[in-house]
């Protein structure tokens, strides 16, 4: 048994209280629990962590690394929000851990505004799940325990 951590960012805590339409109806409580089903259902455990705060997730990251190379992590999900769109230095983290982190998005970001098309995580992810709603982390955690079997 080993553990996935998801990670949340900026404003995800918000999910299910507003935005219906882009985001769906699922909040952070009910995403949290699919993840931690669905690590279940494959012999692992979900770590479930959120933060409004870069430094905190930078911080998160760092840790995944170390029970990464202590063989406790297999990977991570993370959906960083609005810092995808802004952040060199979690893009910077990604490549420092050496896990891998799968990049989640709930909506399909680019089918929206601009400035949303462009992900600094993109090239320092293990894969990209974009636009399947929270479903996303399902398939994100089926996507890493695949990726670690086949390894
Ligand atoms: O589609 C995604 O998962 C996003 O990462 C969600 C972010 C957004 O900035 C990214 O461009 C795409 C937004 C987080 C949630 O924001 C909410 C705001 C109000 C109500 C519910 C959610």
């Amino acid at each position: 048994m080993a553990t996935i951590l998801v990670l949340n960012g900026p404003n995800l805590n918000l999910l299910g209280t507003r935005e219906p339409g882009v985001y769906g109806a699922a909040t952070l409580a009910d995403v949290e629990a699919l993840c931690q089903a669905t690590a279940k259902a494959h012999g692992h455990t979900a770590t479930c962590l959120q933060s409004n705060h870069e430094g905190a997730l930078i911080d998160a990251l760092h840790e995944a690394g170390r029970a990464h190379r202590a063989g406790e992590l297999i990977g991570v999900v993370f959906n960083a929000g609005g810092y995808t769109h802004t952040s060199v230095a979690l893009h910077d983290a990604i490549k420092g851990i050496g896990a891998p982190v799968i990049e989640v998005h709930i909506s399909n970001v680019h089918a929206r505004e601009p400035f949303r098309n462009h992900s600094f995580l993109s090239p320092a992810a293990a894969g990209i799940v974009v636009g399947f709603g929270a479903d996303g982390y399902r398939l994100a955690i089926e996507g890493l325990v695949e990726r670690t079997r086949v390894q």
